[in-house]
């Protein structure tokens, strides 16, 4: 990591968040196609933070993205985040910075939107897109799970299908009337909406001119700056935890951890004596 620091920085950091079957592989095939044909090198981390291991719908990722399997300046590579220590945050900032430094333009990350992830993704993003499709319920999703907070750009994928336009309308109301509805004045960012069709690859030259927009912006915003120094913040943090984790695990087998526990449950002690004494055994 020392040695790759030097060459880190210049590629543009693309996160792809939705629900399960959205469309997001589709759609990183499809803008991985378009990125091409301007010469871009582009890197691909598929992240499932659901699974322990790299298994069946990851590999399904590989064909889906088996187009670009032969192309050099393609590099496509899955990983799972469950079971690591530290999950997203602390292994994928790792494989996103090798990649930085290897050259790539872009590096487009994907990761299904369960639970908490689609938030991590945003923090590991320069520019986080968020997909939906016509039929999945989204619109109520979208409002419940706070994506549109973490947009950058918003993709209504499936256009081919019944209900896209009507989908396209309720994102657009509800971003009018959430806090974002006021953004595009003094200089801010407004997240625009793109149509795309993945599977006929449609819609794509304009998303590829969103996400250069939104790069331009982030760079005369000076907000790139302060969502790399917020994420390195992230990165350092999720590391020196997972060191401390490390560190009473080895040290003393949680033996300590075990013995305050028993006196916090049985009166003898508080939590917060109980974890000043756990962090002064380290020292
Ligand atoms: N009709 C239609 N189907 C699409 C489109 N894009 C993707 N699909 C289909 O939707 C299904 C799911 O696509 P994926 O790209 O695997 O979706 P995903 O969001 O990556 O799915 P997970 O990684 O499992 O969460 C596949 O059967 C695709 O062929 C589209 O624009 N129109
Ligand atoms: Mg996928």
């Amino acid at each position: 990591m020392a040695a790759l620091a030097p060459y880190a920085g210049q590629a543009h950091v693309v996160g792809l968040t939705g629900s399960p079957g959205v469309g997001k592989s589709t759609a990183t095939s499809a803008l991985v196609k378009v990125l091409r044909s301007e010469g871009k090198r582009v890197g691909v981390l598929a992240v499932d933070p659901s699974s322990p291991f790299s298994g069946g719908a990851l590999l399904g990722d590989r064909v889906r993205m088996g187009d670009h399997a032969l192309d050099e300046g393609v590099y496509i590579r899955s990983m799972a985040s469950r079971g690591h220590l530290g999950g997203l945050a602390w292994t994928t900032p790792q494989a996103l910075r090798v990649l930085d430094a290897a050259g790539f333009d872009v590096v487009l990350v994907e990761t299904v939107g369960v639970g908490q992830s689609e938030v991590e993704v945003a923090g590991l993003a320069d520019t986080t897109v968020v997909l939906l499709a016509p039929g999945m319920g989204d619109g109520i999703q979208a409002a419940k799970a706070g994506i549109l907070e973490i947009g950058d750009v918003f993709v209504v994928n499936k256009a081919d299908r019944e209900g896209a336009d009507q989908t396209r309308r309720e994102l657009r109301s509800m971003i009018a009337q959430s806090s974002r509805g006021a953004e595009g004045r003094d200089g801010s960012w407004k997240p625009p909406i793109v149509s795309t069709e993945a599977r006929a690859g449609t819609g794509f030259d304009q998303l590829a001119t969103a996400l250069a927009e939104h790069r331009a912006w982030l760079e005369s915003s000076g907000e790139l700056e302060q969502r790399r120094t917020r994420r390195a913040r992230d990165e350092i943090e999720a590391i020196a935890l997972t060191a401390l984790r490390t560190r009473w695990g080895q040290l003393h087998g949680n033996h300590d951890l075990d013995a305050l526990a028993a006196s916090v449950a049985s009166g003898e002690s508080d939590p917060y004596a109980a974890a000043d004494r756990l962090l002064g055994s380290l020292d």
